[in-house]
């Protein structure tokens, strides 16, 4: 034990606690905290603690080339080669890079089923005689022999059912019971763990209740007996669309055995479901695989359930906040479970065109943001894998795979807070079982907490020297529910205390919360709670460094908008900038060398500056009493600079220029409203000699109802006087590639001196009654090209013409509309 082990409260704890071992009276030790809010099920926390899931998009699709079949195909057309198909292949691979159970697509939205099912003849089963194989049971095979849990995707909304109900006016009459017989029959022939013939051993461990249905499909939906009350209910109050949905639904369905999760559970209560209806696993309302912050691992199902009705019983208009963030007041723990797929684009490999050019891969710098954005927020993350047509995965996805879960496992092999020490502000009842230590010793079920009426305190990690680390990670001991809503980490580096990581992404930390900042050298690490719902419980601090420089916070998340390294200030006082007229020098606290330049004339006031670089920006003092300015730049006005704002805030940013050619430019700042101050801080400039900086003119856009296309700028700027290219790819999010968008993904080449590029990626007209669909359009390096990028996401959202976006009676409109994320599900 080294000296700065040495906690004098956790010793003086263990003395007294051996003294009252002897007492003539027994001590009175102090209680766990009580569970708060709602718990984790076995089956959820094993989830949380399995971290990794693999998804496996395989089917009719693969050979189509589709991505949503229509259920016409012809099992003839399922041409794969049984001797070429190697499971053993798929799991290996997954199993290798660290993922802990297998999702596998049962049956897709076409209804093709890849079992061998007895209750359709749109299955592998019908298959030509030479293509037939039944993959499920293959697959099964290889989990039983790698003992890799095993979990199904049975698509509730089928094409291809007879049985399923059509939003169709001719129908005079649904039978609620067709479909749902017919559902819960695949179920069956699948779960049965007598059956034996699927599943790791027999087992599942998940079922998928994908959220997805396409305009004109209606069928009600069994999920279980509160959904089909909460339906009654809604048919009574007007909402939801019900066509000739019984009245006594809720009275046909007696029995849970006559229900979706009935049956599940009646096979297996440990068994999760991820569904629309409340169940243990929700859709986070996206699928870039990057979870909300705050991220709550709970909800109300009644609410959930209710969003889900009222919206037509898609999740399309059900994408709220609700379902991103969760509820902080939630009854029911609910894991958000970040669905994506490794492919840049799609969930299938699908490349008919050209089979042997297989489907482009999500980057490691991707693949990394979204594991610190699931895993690293709180919830777990299901990444999909495509076999090809020959049952295999492809060496792209192979390779990209095992990178991926190597940069993980070579990250998280040495925790740096190993050996160190802890104190904390306090410790429950000075009771040895919570003290700070429990953090640091590896058990997940020790912690330290603190007396029940706190709920702020401080832990404080000792290094006793030097450790260089960019995560530190942190977790709640959920196993006593969801508490902490925000908190602070400090690094002592270099002498003093320091905020570290992003502030406005301190908020909630649940199973987990992997936090980023730059690569630090430091000797203690503190964490604060600044609010909890219920005393905080930690039952773990560790850090790391990142072993992939892909895995490392990327330049988005810091706020200059180029390396410090390249960008220069020229302050309002600098010798560099000069005046005429009339200028009044003021201290301000917080501005640049605490100083502002402010003008309150128009005339022949005027700022000048000569600088050498290629950008720049004006920052300036923002204020109610200042207006606008005119930007010259080399002698041609450029564009205006506005110093207004609501309230005075110094760090405004004026004025940004466009890139300029890397060289000497006159910048001149001539204020134009008569009567209105400008209140001038800083210039800052970018002069980027040796290589090339990328970033797109704007963050965000919407796509006007209608539109065909959309057009997006992207700037170069540095080194501009040589060829170079940069990659542009389309990422989906809720918006959904082939089927709203085009996807895009070339390189562009810039010629000598060109410094802007104009992309253009094609709408597909869509009747969706959906509200707005987002997509991303992203840059990254060729190869190992050297170079600087911005915010290199750019935000799409598509407002498809004719959106009918159905709003909960129940809940705050405003809210959903400007939180609403809207998403095809
Ligand atoms: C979506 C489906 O429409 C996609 O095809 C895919 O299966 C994905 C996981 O869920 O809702």
């Amino acid at each position: 034990m080294n000296s700065t082990s040495y906690n004098f409260r956790e010793t003086m704890a263990m003395i007294v606690a051996a003294i009252t071992a002897f007492a003539p009276f027994p001590a009175i030790a102090a209680d766990p905290p009580r569970p708060h809010g709602p718990l984790p099920s076995k089956g959820q926390l094993a989830y949380h603690k399995e971290e990794l899931g693999a998804f496996i998009h395989y089917g009719m699709n693969t050979f189509t080339g589709k991505e949503w079949g229509d259920g016409k195909e012809s099992p003839s057309q399922f041409t794969l080669d049984p001797a070429s198909l190697d499971t053993d292949q798929w799991v290996n691979v997954i199993k290798d890079a660290g993922f802990k159970r297998i999702i596998f697509v049962a049956k897709h939205h076409d209804g093709f089923c890849n079992w061998f099912s007895g209750l359709t003849q749109h299955s592998v089963k019908y298959a030509e005689p030479a293509n037939r194989v039944d993959i499920l049971e293959r697959l099964s095979k290889s989990c039983t022999a790698a003992n890799l849990n095993m979990g199904v995707y049975l698509s509730p909304w089928d094409v291809n059912s007879l049985h399923y109900g059509m939003n169709d006016p001719s129908t005079t009459a649904i039978d609620p019971w067709r479909y749902n017989n017919y559902y819960m029959g695949q179920l069956k022939e699948i779960l049965d763990p007598d059956i034996k013939k699927y599943g790791n051993n027999g087992h599942f461990v998940e079922v998928w209740m994908d959220g997805a249905r396409g305009p004109g499909f209606y069928q009600p939906y069994f999920f279980d007996k509160d959904f089909l009350k909460d339906v009654i209910l809604a048919k009574a109050t007007g909402q939801g669309r019900f066509l000739n949905y019984p009245d006594n639904l809720d009275k046909i369905v007696l029995r849970d055995d006559q229900t979706w999760f009935g049956i599940i559970k009646g096979f297996n209560p440990d068994m999760v479901v991820f569904s629309p209806a409340g169940s243990e696993l929700r859709w986070p309302a996206t699928e870039s695989g990057r979870l909300s912050m705050p991220l709550w691992s709970k909800v109300n199902p009644a609410i959930q359930r209710a969003n889900y009705i009222a919206n037509g019983e898609s999740e399309s208009v059900t994408a709220t906040q609700y379902l991103a963030t969760g509820d902080p007041n939630g009854t029911k723990w609910s894991i958000a479970e970040a669905d994506t797929s490794i492919l840049a684009s799609g969930w299938f490999e699908n490349n008919q065109s050209d089979p042997a050019r297989n489907k482009q891969v999500k980057t490691m710098r991707q693949l990394g943001d979204i594991y610190f954005e699931s895993v690293g927020r709180g919830g777990v993350l299901l990444l999909n894998f495509a076999p090809n047509i020959h049952g295999l995965l492809s060496n792209h996805q192979k390779a990209r795979i095992k990178e991926f879960g190597d940069a993980i496992k070579n990250t998280f092999v040495k925790n740096l807070a190993d050996g160190a020490s802890a104190k904390a502000s306090s410790y429950r009842a000075d009771d040895a079982r919570y003290a700070p230590s429990n953090v640091l010793d590896g058990n997940y079920n020790t912690y330290w907490t603190m007396d029940d009426d706190k709920t702020t305190g401080t832990i404080t990690i000792d290094l006793g020297e030097n450790k260089t680390f960019d995560v530190v990670s942190i977790q709640e001991y959920i196993p006593l529910g969801q508490r902490i809503s925000r908190y602070k980490i400090e690094v002592y580096a270099e002498g003093a205390w320091r905020q570290y990581g992003q502030p406005s992404l301190q908020r909630t930390i649940g199973y987990k919360a992997l936090v980023r900042g730059g690569t630090i050298t430091a000797s203690q690490v503190r964490l604060t709670v600044l609010e909890s719902q219920a005393v905080p419980v930690i039952n773990s601090v560790g850090l790391y460094k990142t072993a992939s420089p892909d895995f490392e916070v990327s330049a988005a998340f810091a706020p200059e908008f180029v390396p410090d390294s390249q960008m220069k200030m020229i302050d309002d006082q600098s010798p560099i900038m000069k005046y005429t007229g009339n200028w009044r020098r003021q201290a301000i606290a917080g501005a640049f060398e605490s100083t502002v330049s402010t003008t309150d004339r128009t005339g022949d006031n005027i700022a000048e500056a000569i600088f050498s670089g290629d950008s720049f920006c004006i920052v300036g003092m923002a204020d109610p009493n200042s207006g606008k300015a005119d930007v010259f730049i080399n002698g041609t006005k450029a564009g205006t600079a506005d110093f207004s704002g609501a309230q005075r805030a110094v760090g405004h940013l004026a004025f940004v220029s466009p890139p300029l050619k890397n060289g000497q430019h006159a910048v001149k700042i001539v204020p134009s409203e008569p009567g209105k101050a400008i209140g001038l801080d800083a210039i800052f400039y970018t002069d980027i000699k040796d290589t090339q900086f990328y970033y797109f003119k704007e963050n965000a856009h919407t796509v006007a109802p209608g539109s065909s296309t959309i057009d997006f700028v992207v700037y170069r700027q540095g080194k501009t006087d040589v060829e170079s290219s940069i990659q542009v790819s389309t990422a989906q999010d809720s918006a959904i590639a082939g089927r709203h968008y085009r996807h895009f993904d070339k390189i562009i080449t810039f010629a000598p001196l060109e410094t802007s590029k104009t992309i253009s990626v094609q709408i597909i007209s869509n009747e969706t009654t959906t509200a707005g669909l987002d997509f991303y359009l992203r840059l990254d390096p060729v190869g190992n090209d050297k170079c600087y990028l911005n915010d290199n996401y750019s935000k799409v959202r598509i407002k498809i013409a004719g959106a009918k976006y159905l709003i909960p009676q129940t809940r705050n409109v405003n809210t959903i509309k400007n939180n609403s994320q809207g998403g095809e599900k």
